[in-house]
Parts: C-alpha cells; sequence; structure tokens
C-alpha cells in the first residue's frame, strides 16, 4: 500500500476505460455482421428518444487506433470493451464463424497488448442476434446453450491473449427492459411480471455453463472469469425497519437475484425474493410462482462460478416501503419489490434524471458487497457521470469524490482490484440515444469522422493515474 495524498491504492490496482460494442463500433451490416437486436429496435420502433441508431455511432470499427491512442493518453493498464455476437457468429450458432468479426477483436487486442493494455472482454453487453430473439431472445432455455457455444468461440479465437473475461453485462437492466422497452410498467404482465424471471433464470445457467467451459476446456489459458452486476446504493429514506427492510429487499431483488446464486454458499435465488414472488403469484392465482426454480443440480452448477465480481456503479437513491400503496392483485415485479425511490435535493445532478454524483454511496455499495460476496475480488467495471460541456467539471467532482471513497473502502479491508470509467467515449447511450454524453473524450457525431476530443476530466484523470503510480514507484 502507497498512501498518495489522501488516496490509497494497492501497488498493482488496475485503472482503466469501459465501452460496448453496440455503443461505439458501429459498421452495423458490414464485412458479414448480422442485425442484431439493438439495430432491430432502433430501426423498427421508435422507442429512441432522438430516434437514432447505431449504424454508424463513433465508429470504433474503422477508428479502433484513434480509440487506442485515447487509451494510451490516459494512461490506462486495462480497456474494458465487449464483442458483438451477431459480428461474430452472424446466425447466432457457432456453427458459422465470421472470419472478420474474428479479424476486428484480434487487431483491437493485439493493439492493446502492443500498447501495454490489458483487455478486459465483456461476452455479452445486450446485442444478441435479432434471430435468435425471433427464438424469444432470453426467455428461450436453450439460450444456455447457444451463448456457451458463443462465449466457446471466444475463447477459443481470443483466450491466448485475453485474460480476463466476463460473461455478462448488468443481466438485472436487460432483464427488465432492455429488449422489451423500458419502464416500470411495458404493459403485459408476460412483460412486467413473467420475463425478468425467465430471463434471470436462463442467464445464471448460461453463465455457469460458460464458466465450466472455460475452466475445463481452457485451464491452460489460465485466465479469469466473472460476471458485471450492477449495483446502485439503496439507503432507507428513514430508519423505521419498514424502510430498512424496503431497501435490502431492493438490493436483494437488484443485486442478489444474481449474486447470490453465484457468490454465496447457500446459493439459489435470494429468500425474501422466492418468498416474495411465491406469495404474490399465489394471490393472484397463478398455478405457480412466476419465479422459476432451479434445480438442485442448477444450485449447485451455479454456485462459486465467478473469479471476481465486476460491479457497476453510478449512484445512489433513497428507499421507502410502498407496501401500502400498492395493488397486490396486480402482477408486476414493480410490486413484487414494492419501493418508492427519491433522492435528497441537495446531491449534485448530472445531466441523465438517475444520476446523482453521491460518493459515499459507493463506500456503503463496497462494504454491503464485501459481506455479501465473503471479500471476493471485486473489479468497478463501470462508474461514471453523465454531463456533456468539454469543461465538464461535474465529472471531475464526480471522479474525485469516488475515486476518494474507493481508497476508503480498500483501506477499509475491501478486495477492490481495479476500477473502469465509463466511459472511454461519448456514445450510443440506449434509450437515450445520442442527447446524454458519458464520454471522458467527447465524440462529434455531426462529423462523419467522429473526432475524438479530450474533456477536462480525461486531463484530471490521466493526471490523477500517473500520480497514484509515480508514487506507486
Ligand atoms: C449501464 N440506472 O447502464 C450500462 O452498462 C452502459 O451500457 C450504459 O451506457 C451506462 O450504464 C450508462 O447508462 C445503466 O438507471 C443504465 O440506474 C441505467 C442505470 C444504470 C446503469
Amino acid at each position: 500500500m502507497v498512501v498518495f495524498s489522501a488516496y490509497v491504492f494497492p501497488k498493482d490496482f488496475i485503472f482503466g476505460a469501459a465501452t460496448a460494442s453496440f455503443q461505439i463500433e458501429g459498421a452495423w451490416n458490414e464485412s458479414g455482421k448480422s442485425e442484431s437486436c439493438w439495430d432491430h429496435i432502433t430501426h423498427f420502433t421508435d422507442k429512441i428518444d432522438d430516434h437514432s441508431n447505431g449504424d454508424i455511432a463513433c465508429d470504433s470499427y474503422h477508428k479502433l487506433d484513434e480509440d487506442i491512442k485515447a487509451l494510451k493518453e490516459l494512461g490506462v493498464d486495462s480497456y474494458r470493451f465487449s464483442i458483438s455476437w451477431p459480428r461474430i457468429l452472424p446466425d447466432g450458432f457457432s456453427n458459422n464463424v465470421n472470419p472478420d468479426g474474428i479479424r476486428y477483436y484480434n487487431e483491437l487486442i493485439d493493439k492493446l497488448l502492443a500498447n501495454n493494455i490489458t483487455p478486459l472482454v465483456t461476452i455479452y453487453h445486450w446485442d444478441h442476434p435479432q434471430s435468435l430473439q425471433l427464438l424469444g431472445g432470453w426467455t428461450n432455455p436453450r439460450m444456455v446453450e447457444y451463448f456457451a457455444d458463443y462465449a466457446r468461440v471466444a475463447f477459443e479465437h481470443f483466450g491466448d491473449r485475453v485474460k480476463q473475461w466476463a460473461t455478462f453485462n448488468e443481466p438485472e437492466k436487460f432483464c427488465r427492459d432492455t429488449i422489451w422497452g423500458e419502464g416500470l410498467s411495458l404493459g403485459s404482465v408476460a412483460l412486467d411480471a413473467v420475463a425478468p424471471y425467465l430471463c434471470a433464470h436462463t442467464i445464471l445457467r448460461a453463465h455457469a455453463k460458460a464458466y465450466h467451459i472455460y475452466k475445463n476446456e481452457f485451464s491452460k489459458q489460465n485466465g479469469k472469469l466473472g460476471i458485471v452486476l450492477n449495483l446502485t446504493w439503496y439507503e432507507p429514506l428513514t430508519n423505521t425497519t419498514k424502510d430498512i427492510d424496503a431497501s435490502n429487499r431492493k438490493l436483494e431483488f437488484e443485486f442478489g437475484i444474481y449474486a447470490h446464486p453465484i457468490f454465496t454458499k447457500d446459493g439459489d435465488f435470494p429468500k425474501v425474493v422466492k418468498e416474495r414472488v411465491a406469495n404474490l403469484s399465489k394471490l393472484q392465482s397463478f398455478t405457480k410462482s412466476r419465479l422459476p426454480e432451479f434445480t438442485e443440480e442448477d444450485i449447485n452448477e451455479i454456485r462459486d462460478t465467478a473469479d471476481f465480481l465486476g460491479i457497476n456503479h453510478y449512484t445512489t437513491s433513497l428507499i421507502s416501503d410502498a407496501s401500502d400503496e400498492i395493488d397486490l392483485f396486480t402482477p408486476s415485479t414493480f410490486n413484487d419489490i414494492a419501493v418508492n425511490y427519491t433522492i435528497d435535493p441537495s446531491w449534485p445532478a448530472s445531466e441523465i434524471f438517475w444520476l446523482y454524483d453521491v460518493p459515499w454511496g459507493l463506500y456503503k455499495a463496497l462494504m454491503y458487497v464485501k459481506n455479501y460476496t465473503n471479500n471476493h475480488p471485486v473489479y468497478i467495471t463501470e462508474n461514471g457521470f453523465c454531463e456533456e460541456a468539454i469543461d465538464d467539471q461535474g465529472r471531475v467532482h464526480y471522479y474525485q469524490g469516488y475515486l476518494q471513497s474507493l481508497s476508503n473502502a480498500i483501506s477499509d479491508g475491501t478486495n477492490i482490484v481495479g476500477h473502469y470509467a465509463w466511459s472511454l467515449l461519448d456514445n450510443f447511450e440506449w434509450y437515450r440515444g445520442y442527447t446524454k454524453k458519458f464520454g471522458l473524450y467527447y465524440v462529434n457525431f455531426t462529423d462523419p469522422s467522429r473526432p475524438r476530443t479530450a474533456r477536462s476530466s480525461a486531463k484530471w484523470l490521466k493526471n490523477f493515474i500517473h500520480d497514484v503510480k509515480s508514487n506507486n514507484l
């Protein structure tokens, strides 16, 4: 441990920046790539705020040298990016591998390594082939096999050089809304009350299957494999038992539903999740719980299948119990959870509605994770702020506070091994299109050459990483 000013980081701590394929690559139908579910949503629905799409995005498919230049300039140790499933397996299945997809990621990986930047590769960051969406997407249990086959192709082609793998990015988020639309009510029992649980059940089995393939067939590659979960910190609004229980319940439904089966010795979904969904399902006259059950075999297969946990942490909400307000007879995940959200008006707001600058929330989240996972190694795989200005003092303030909190959590015994800023670049922000900016680098989307410009936060982070490292020498 080296102390620099007030910051403390272990000597081999990893600093990085993150992106995801659909959000940056563009080249949506080039060189053998097929349509992804997100190409489909953006082309055929009006759900995106600015009616934009990922057809060109940051054009990183043609500009990987510029991305690497930005990473190099930042002085990061690592780059977290994701692989586009339809770019390497256009039919969705592993019988047909697209050589140009393999070429692109080979080139990216080789150039990163040549610049001393290690890759952390997310196998799935929300963009599966539309052909598999037509087969039901993540509600189809066969996706377990299709995903495992896809992961095997990734290990085969890239595993000689990639030593850090994450299977899924934020399954709770995409199981809730990314394919079907967003919002607390999507308007059907199937989507509001059933699909998120079918999806969770499939994802956990797919993750475990990929883990066992990696450990059994690719043990020689000697890498690490984990999963990335979203973890907003939920602080009880008051210190009443009802609000404390409500914030715990929210954490279990959002984080525990994935973390409990993988990281606890009991395995399986959290007790409160199983009980509440079973009880409400019964009351609502379903013949069985809307939450699928795992078999004993599934539970054993899923338990202990992560070398590390990735957490995406952005912000904090204040939680109160909503049990008295909900209609128990209306099936929905919102009613299953039964909480209300609010914020403290003194928190600095970002330019996206859900994100506030609350650095102590990260400290609490990390302490919670330490307990929950018995101090498993953790990467913060995403952390960032939404602000458009080139002189983005709000983002600088955010990183100052969050890195301080992170450093405090490390001093207090949490096992945090890395931090990735979201994002390297402004990019396609899902339902917000290009209206919301998360980049350390500004991207001019009206210029066909998509020039990248360092924001103040990029310069700040560069100096920060440099200072931490030179004090660690
Ligand atoms: C993450 N929330 O999504 C994703 O992993 C990224 O792809 C995305 O660009 C980034 O965060 C910024 O949004 C989230 O409402 C979306 O709390 C929404 C929330 C959290 C994470």
